[in-house]
């Protein structure tokens, strides 16, 4: 591939212990630690060329402008520091295969594979450390949508943030029968996106103490589950640690709720259908649409589920691989 031209794709990732409060809103690093599981088949796809006549940013096929544009090229900032090579303006070119409206941010995914992408281009090393590490500074979720599987966000101690990267706990393959739907409840854009929430949630929530140190010892149990395969104990563990962020967000001034009736309404039904034998958890990120951790043998009852409880959509996804480079 050429050095000044490079082609990456990458998968969004769903947190199953969330991330949720920066201590350095600059570098990027979290006060806790986090673990998730990368969602293919969704993925987005970035072309990064080095070389071009003007700086260029296409997102999902329009011109980016304002903090996007900015956010895209400050990362791209970060990889001309890392050479001696003149590279010149940039074009870089976006595009993902999933409705940005399902909740899911595609920021982890396009920060991923920019990331991973522009690094490239520029004839950086690869490694999927430097490529986190930078991810993360583009979007802190996408630093764990470098590798597949499960990947843990280690929060680090370091005050530059070289410590603050994720890593692989365990590969694609690790667990096949896994299933996370992701059930589509509303479109409508959130007021308050997780960037400004979670600082309002550091700033005023009395509860957020309580949730870093939770959270954090979460993890260990959260491997232990899976290394176990043991759906029960990952989606108890789950479902706790996503109401524990949505009632520290809560308890912030002015209040953050995320979930509308609709969501309750389906998160509510989730006991009564594991009584009746359905393998079904919930996990909800800073939204309104949940996202159900099930088995393969109960995709289908789990989606009509779903449906009867008022999702407009379902998105069927499964653990995906690596972030990785391809011809354009
Ligand atoms: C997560 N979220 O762990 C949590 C759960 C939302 C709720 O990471 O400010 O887009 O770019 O670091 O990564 C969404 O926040 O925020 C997020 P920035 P990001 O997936």
């Amino acid at each position: 591939m050429s050095p000044w031209r490079a082609t990456a794709r990458a998968h969004p990732n769903i947190a199953l212990v969330k991330y949720w409060g920066k201590r350095d809103p600059v570098r990027i690093l979290p006060h806790q630690s986090s673990l998730s599981v990368t969602l293919a088949p969704l993925e987005v796809v970035t072309t990064v060329e080095f070389g071009a006549p003007a700086d260029s940013v296409v997102l999902h096929g329009t011109e980016a402008r304002g903090k996007e544009r900015v956010r895209v090229l400050a990362l791209l900032e970060r990889v001309r520091a890392g050479t001696t090579r003149a590279l010149g303006p940039v074009r870089v070119d976006s595009r993902g295969n999933f409705p940005m409206a399902a909740g899911l941010a595609s920021s982890a995914a396009g920060f991923a594979a920019l990331a991973l992408a522009g690094r490239a281009a520029a004839g950086l090393s690869t490694e999927p450390g430097a490529v986190s590490r930078l991810a993360r500074e583009g979007s802190g979720s996408a630093c764990r949508s470098v590798q597949g599987g499960m990947c843990i966000w280690h929060r680090g101690s370091r005050e530059d943030g070289e410590d603050s990267v994720a890593t692989q706990a365990f590969p694609e393959g690790h667990w096949p029968e896994l299933r996370l739907l992701v059930a589509v409840l509303s479109r409508a854009e959130k007021e308050v996106g997780s960037r400004d929430g979670m600082a309002q949630a550091v700033e005023t929530s009395p509860y957020y103490p309580a949730w870093v140190k939770d959270a954090e010892a979460e993890i260990p149990r959260a491997i232990a589950a899976i290394a176990a395969r043991d759906l029960e104990v990952l989606g108890a563990l789950s479902e706790r640690n996503a109401w524990r962020m949505h009632a520290t967000a809560l308890a912030a001034d002015p209040p953050l709720c995320y979930l509308l009736p609709g969501t309750l309404g389906l998160i509510l039904a989730l006991p009564a259908a594991r009584r009746r034998g359905v393998p079904v958890w919930f996990t909800l990120d800073a939204g309104p649409n949940p996202v159900l951790l099930t088995l393969a043998s109960h995709e289908a009852e789990v989606e009509r589920l779903a449906r009867e409880a008022g999702a407009v959509e379902v998105v069927r996804c499964r653990p995906g691989g690596d972030a990785r480079l391809v011809e354009p």
